[in-house]
């Protein structure tokens, strides 16, 4: 037994998921919006709209001389890489899905974490420094593109990679036009005021699979429809170079792409530097550095 006041490296588990039984929904213990006025370019109206819906639409983030170019950015990084790179995502026919840790892999995906619409944007939203906790290039080819199911990346976070608190946001730019028909995402608005644990254990090496079709740290079905009669859905549509700011524990997710438009985004998660990652909280070991940087 260790004395009263010895340093046991025990984090209480606000959020309980992916236990044998269901678990109701748990009310969210943090702040949504932790910075203030004075802290970043948002105005007070947006900041409560971030707070109340859970996401915020921001035309313009990207300038056309850097979307032009971040669109052949795959590609080029592809290249760089051994063919079987772990950071590359495919789908079962082989095209890229995704690419993790592109702002290590170029200087181009750099410039665009550091701009002045993205940086102070994050840092005013978790009211404190930040660092990049997971960043991807998304590409969802016309035609054959698949989405994924609804989800909360806080849930996966806290599950897989050790984050005890709900104090990161993301930030989705589009490199092409976002429709309401070519598998743009969709969000519950409001649902990231309250944690949805979700039922079944965490497999080994779960994000061999989950990165292509989650299963596990899905919602069920009971739970999402109580969510969406309660809240609705609202769906993202915009320009190139138009970002969606979202909450880590909004619910989210998308349909398939069989238009000929393809989508793709730079995916870029903040995280509050008094957030950092612990022992995950339901999985048998941590995720790699490029899913889950620490
Ligand atoms: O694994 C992740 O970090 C992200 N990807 C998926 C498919 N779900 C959770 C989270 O959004
Ligand atoms: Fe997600």
């Amino acid at each position: 037994m260790s004395a009263p006041g010895a340093a046991t490296a025990i984090v209480e588990d606000r959020y309980p998921t992916r236990l044998g039984h269901a678990v109701e929904p748990i009310p969210r213990s943090e702040p949504v919006v932790w910075g203030g006025k004075a802290d970043g370019p948002l105005p007070p109206h947006e900041l409560a709209r971030f707070d109340e819906l859970g996401y915020l639409v921001r035309p313009g983030t990207l300038t056309d001389d850097l979307i032009g170019p971040l669109r052949g950015e795959t590609d080029r990084i592809a290249v760089g890489l051994e063919p079987d790179d772990p950071r590359i995502i495919r789908e079962p026919r082989g095209s890229i899905r995704s690419i993790f840790e592109p702002h290590l892999l170029s200087a181009l995906v750099a410039q665009v974490v550091d701009l002045d619409t993205v940086l102070p944007i994050a840092r005013q939203l978790l009211g404190s420094d930040v660092y990049i906790h997971q960043a991807r290039i998304n590409l969802m080819p016309g035609f054959t593109g698949t989405g994924f199911y609804w989800h909360s990346d806080f849930e996966t976070w806290h599950a897989e990679d050790g984050m005890a608190d709900i104090r990161a946001v993301s930030c989705s730019i589009a490199l092409t036009r976002n429709y309401p028909y070519n598998g743009s995402l969709m969000v519950i608005p409001g649902s990231h005021h309250t944690f949805y644990p979700c039922v079944g254990a965490t497999p080994d090496n779960h994000h061999g699979t989950s990165l292509v079709a989650q299963q596990v740290g899905t919602p069920d079905e009971t739970t999402l429809c109580k969510a969406v009669d309660h809240h609705g859905i609202d769906q993202f549509t915009g320009s190139p170079g138009t970002a969606l700011w979202f909450d880590a524990n909004l619910l989210h997710g998308s349909g398939s792409n069989i238009t000929p438009l393809p989508r793709s985004n730079v995916f870029l998660v903040f995280n509050s530097v008094d957030n950092r990652l612990g022992e995950p909280f339901a999985a048998p070991r941590p995720r790699p550095r490029y899913l889950a940087a620490r």
